[in-house]
């Protein structure tokens, strides 16, 4: 690698203490190389962090929202001019390929944007009240420190949706990354703080980021001063937080797994289809949350689908992420990799029909864990399928009527993402109403990963059922107020109650 960490940690204004010697070891998925040593916080470092949180809040709540957008502005314009430098350590930490990488920080810049067009716009409502002389209204005010706990596969992207509505709205931010992507995030900090320093007036400590384990995830769910702890992960990750913040009464926006699906109907447009489902299978290595995993495909196209698929997947190129031409990346870490071979066997063993999912390129990096994109031919929707897998793991299933097809597709615990491909207008509309797909996400002729910021993104069942990101997902970051207002110089009650004396 000419370009190293190191390099792009300073450019990006990191300073090399934040990152060298500390227990917490940060390996490339690339190579398996050391790069960095990152300090880990305590439980009580990040019960400062929210108290410190807590403070800027107080400031930051009184500031107009169009003042707090021109921070998100200002921060918007620094990832712009970093844009290529982030990027590449976001390709370097996670392993993504380098459009990936900078797709993921163009989606940072697109929420910026689209934070900043939002400060004008926290809207209410005015609504008719019964009595004479009243009027009642809705309000969206500030609600609190937020909590942001986020996943290695998209390391900066899912903060900065959180991050930039929360900032708008007025909220202030601590965040705790990923223990496998800290480099990311320091350098994401780096970055906020310059925005910060060019800005007049703003409170310290708006966002903040702390790094460590178990002890300083529990220390921020549990802390009642966090209003809101927004977690994108695992649903076992999910099953832990929700409860815990529960229990206080506090509120919480959670993105879990997906385990989406396409279905491919008979009029279907075969080259987009394999072009989207190939992207949604194998692109990240199969590591985003909205990922395909599923392939439902009509008896009569089935097979003619699965081996242009079969034909695409041969072809993809496995490699360095960073090494022009190469499509798919590396595999977090062993333990990745592990649990693909182990979703595969369980494959074999409940019918399945395997190929690919071997290791790739061993000798040449024998610390690191690509693998071979896999496509299963199914039998049945069996345990396996019905399982996340975060790995390039293609299952594909037969349908005979749509109906059956929508059953299967909906008979998974995970309601995330979920597309059609079709050219018939029934299947369609049929697909995107109440009897169709039970995801936050369905689409239609389009694969299920790569949504745009600007619309709500999430879903349901064990996804969590939060929204992040556009459309009106910013009221999640705010707290709404109803306001009776009596301007008349009587006092009626409502419901016509008498109560005179
Ligand atoms: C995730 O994997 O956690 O829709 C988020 C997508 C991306 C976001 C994925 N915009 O694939």
């Amino acid at each position: 690698m000419s370009i190293t960490s190191t390099d792009l940690l300073a450019a990006l204004g990191v300073p090399a203490t934040a990152y060298t010697g500390g227990s917490l070891t940060v390996r490339s998925p690339i190579d398996g190389a050391v790069i960095g040593a990152v300090t880990e916080a305590s439980g009580a470092a990040m019960t400062d962090a929210v108290a410190r949180a807590h403070t800027a809040f107080l400031a930051w709540r009184q500031v107009p929202a169009p003042k707090r957008g021109e921070l998100v502005r200002l921060f918007g314009e620094e990832l712009r001019a970093h844009k290529a430098n982030l990027a590449r350590l976001v390709s370097l930490e996670a392993g993504k390929v380098t459009s990936e990488g900078e797709g993921e920080v163009q989606e940072m810049i697109d929420i910026c944007d689209f934070a900043v067009g939002l400060s004008r716009q926290l809207h209410g409502l005015t609504i008719a009240s019964e009595r004479p002389g009243h009027r009642m209204m809705e309000q969206y005010l500030p609600l609190g420190v937020v909590g942001i706990i986020s996943a290695f596969n998209f390391p900066v992207a899912v903060w900065a949706w959180n991050s930039a509505l929360a900032l708008v709205c007025g909220d202030t931010c601590v965040w705790k990354p990923s223990e496998k992507t800290p480099l990311t995030a320091l350098a994401t900090q780096a970055l906020f703080n310059k925005a910060v320093a060019r800005y007049a007036g703003a409170p310290d400590h708006l966002s903040q980021v702390v790094i460590g384990g178990a002890a300083v995830g529990e220390a921020l769910v549990d802390d009642s001063r966090v209003a809101l702890v927004s977690a994108t992960g695992s649903t076992r990750m999910g099953r832990a937080v929700g409860p815990r913040v529960a229990a206080r009464f506090g509120r919480c926006l959670l993105e879990l797994g997906g385990n989406n699906a396409i279905i491919v109907t008979p009029s279907a447009d075969l080259d987009l289809a394999v072009r989207g489902i190939l992207f949604g299978a194998y692109g990240t290595a199969g590591q985003r949350c909205t990922t395909t995993r599923r392939v439902i495909a009509h008896e009569s196209i089935h097979d003619e689908l699965v081996q242009r698929l079969e034909r695409a997947r041969a072809q993809l190129k496995i490699g360095s992420p960073i090494e022009a031409g190469n499509l798919i990346g590396p595999l977090i870490d062993k333990a990745a990799f592990d649990a693909m071979q182990s979703a595969l066997a369980a494959a074999r063993e409940q019918g399945g029909e395997v190929t690919g999912g071997e290791r790739a390129l061993a000798s040449r990096y024998p610390e690191a864990w690509y693998a071979v994109p896999a496509l299963v031919r199914m039998p049945a929707q069996t345990e396996v399928v019905r399982q996340e897998t975060f790995a390039p793991i293609l299952y594909t299933l037969k349908y005979k009527t749509l109906d059956e097809a929508i059953a299967l597709q909906n008979d998974v615990p995970q309601g995330l993402s979920s597309a059609i491909f079709t050219n018939d207008i029934r299947e369609a509309e049929t697909f995107v109403s109440a009897t169709g797909s039970d995801c936050g996400i369905a689409n239609v002729n389009i694969g299920t990963s790569g949504a745009e910021i600007g619309g709500a993104f999430g879903g349901e069942k064990e996804t969590g059922g939060g929204r992040e990101s556009g459309s009106d997902a910013w009221k999640a970051y705010m707290r709404r107020t109803t306001n009776t207002v009596n301007y008349s110089r009587e006092l009626p009650l409502a419901q016509g109650v008498k109560f005179d004396v």
